[in-house]
């Protein structure tokens, strides 16, 4: 690893090449209810979060048995607009399927 040395131009500090600043990234979770079918948590998996057939059968369960799963990590746009794409669908089949986002502080 490079020393930190701060790169003065124009009297301001700039980071220097190790400390870079990412995105703080969202974690994106399906919650369970009575409900909703597997079978429609399992068609959201695969066509919102891109996930197979298989991941999403496992993750749907998971959220059944233990009452949230996680479904992605994203930036901020990119996982509230999972969030409203899920809850349009749901509304739009008529299920109560709830997703919700949060910061990954890790
Ligand atoms: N608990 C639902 C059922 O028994 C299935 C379900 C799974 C609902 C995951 C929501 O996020 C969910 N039909």
């Amino acid at each position: 690893m490079s020393p930190y040395v701060p790169e003065i131009e124009n009297d301001v500090v700039t980071e220097s090449e190790d400390e870079v600043r990412h995105p703080s990234m969202y974690r994106v979770f399906l919650l369970n209810d009575d409900y909703t079918t597997m079978a429609f948590v399992v068609e959201i998996l695969v066509h919102v979060f891109g996930k197979s057939i298989n991941e999403s059968e496992r993750i749907m369960l998971l959220v059944h048995r233990e009452g949230a799963g996680l479904c992605g990590v994203y930036p901020y746009e990119i996982a509230e607009t999972k969030v409203d794409t899920v809850h349009h669908l749901a509304r739009e089949n008529g299920f109560p399927l709830k997703c919700i986002m949060e910061r990954d502080e890790s």
